[in-house]
């Protein structure tokens, strides 16, 4: 009832710096944001060489340019809803739930989610994704969060020589969409979410340009040559987005979804990257790409900062100029220094700038070496963490946002 969600509330005001504005507050005002998740994309990918050859060509370019702001230590928070749940965590700032997919067990909640909040700030809204409609309940949950217009797999023209894997790929998803994207009215706020790279990762030889890994993880081996793919695609929707004049007015926003390789690939994974896959180093290959790409910028960089899918929303609406003082997120501004103490991975795993806390074991961050003393240095936050998930849940467990007025004059 109301007063669970005055305790939260007054949590959240005593743990955030909610009132510090970032440096680039209304950098991108009045622009068009289009947020890009990329489907199963870890972070080890970038950089990454098969027989001599990059996997992402595109995106190591772009996470070095100085339009391009890369978040390199940005962690993917799901669970068990998967895409749904990043998408989930990316408008609302909460945590996805320990069990299911929130956007099948709540879609009917009260939210005050980023599409809504932009429509009120004059913002259209838009998601492009060539699946079924109604996989992950998107049509329903999409709606109670203000997206404007949807376009699923009915609005594409798929046919058997442009698909593959999970249907329509991605080179053209993309496209076909930038007819619809000039049609949106500005300025928009449009999601795109990609499907090509996605398990169990496989790809016509013909539409591959780099080779397979070779290791006893048929999943790892293929997972390069449509990481490629994809990066392809990425690099054509730039291009098509410079052709279409969309490209100025705008900024793009890339984050990868989450894990693309699980657990039960550790030995190859280990091969590859030429060490033991510890609970510590499991928890560093939660890293997904985060970047922002902000045309005609010149201060760009890597950010070392740890951040997580958390405070993608509150970090949007920033860089947009909207201030949405009375919203609850448990994210924060990651350009606000030093306002981020934490990230919570679902499981109750941590990680702050000195620690990496799972499986009951408190990690150096640096090192990657257990710490004795009965983990005491982790204590504290693991509190924290636990307290910050219990309250997440008790707001979509008890739709507790229906008794909070989130309007701005109070
Ligand atoms: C399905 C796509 C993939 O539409 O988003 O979903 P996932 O299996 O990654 O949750
Ligand atoms: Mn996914």
């Amino acid at each position: 009832d109301s007063s669970e969600i005055s305790e939260i509330e007054n949590y959240i005001q005593e743990n955030a710096d909610t009132d510090k504005k970032s440096e680039l507050f209304g950098i991108a005002e009045d622009k068009n944001m289009i947020f890009v998740s990329i489907e199963s994309f870890q972070n080890f990918l970038l950089d990454s060489k098969i027989n001599g050859e990059e996997t992402t060509p595109f995106l190591n370019d772009l996470k070095e340019r100085q339009d391009t702001i890369w978040f390199k230590n940005f962690y993917h928070q799901t669970a068990q809803g998967k895409t749904s749940d990043s998408e989930f965590i990316v408008e609302n700032s909460l945590y996805p739930l320990g069990r299911g997919a929130v956007y099948f067990t709540n879609a009917q909640n009260e939210y005050n989610a980023l599409p809504e909040i932009l429509n009120k700030h004059g913002y259209t809204s838009s998601v492009f994704h060539a699946n079924n409609k109604s996989f992950w309940n998107r049509d329903v949950m999409y709606e109670n969060v203000g997206y404007d217009k949807f376009y699923g797999e009915q609005s594409y023209n798929v046919t058997e020589e442009n698909s593959f894997g999970w249907g329509l790929e991605d080179k053209a998803f993309f496209s076909q969409s930038i007819d619809e994207l000039k049609q949106q009215e500005e300025p928009f706020y449009s999601k795109f979410i990609t499907l090509t790279h996605h398990f169990p990762f496989e790809i016509p030889e013909e539409k591959a340009s780099i080779d397979k890994y070779d290791s006893g993880s048929e999943t790892l081996n293929n997972y390069f040559q449509t990481a490629r793919y994809t990066d392809e695609a990425l690099k054509q929707f730039f291009q098509q987005l410079k052709e279409s004049g969309i490209y100025k007015d705008s900024i793009i926003v890339l984050m990868g979804d989450h894990y693309g390789i699980s657990e039960f690939h550790n030995n190859a994974m280990g091969e590859f990257l030429n060490k033991e896959i510890t609970p510590y180093e499991h928890i560093q290959l939660q890293r997904v790409p985060f970047m922002i790409h902000i045309p005609g910028y010149e201060n760009g960089g890597i950010r070392e900062e740890v951040v997580g899918q958390i405070d993608v929303k509150p970090t949007l609406l920033s860089l947009l100029g909207i201030e949405a003082e009375n919203d609850l997120s448990f994210g924060v501004d990651m350009f606000v220094e030093g306002s981020k103490k934490f990230t919570a991975l679902r499981d109750g795993s941590f990680i702050t700038e000195k620690y990496v806390y799972t499986e009951g074991t408190c990690y150096d961050r640096e090192t990657g070496e257990p710490l004795e003393s009965e983990n005491e240095a982790c204590k504290p936050t693991k509190k924290q963490v636990e307290k910050e998930l219990s309250y997440s849940d008790k707001i979509i467990y008890g739709d507790l946002f229906r008794f909070y007025d989130f309007t701005d004059e109070k």
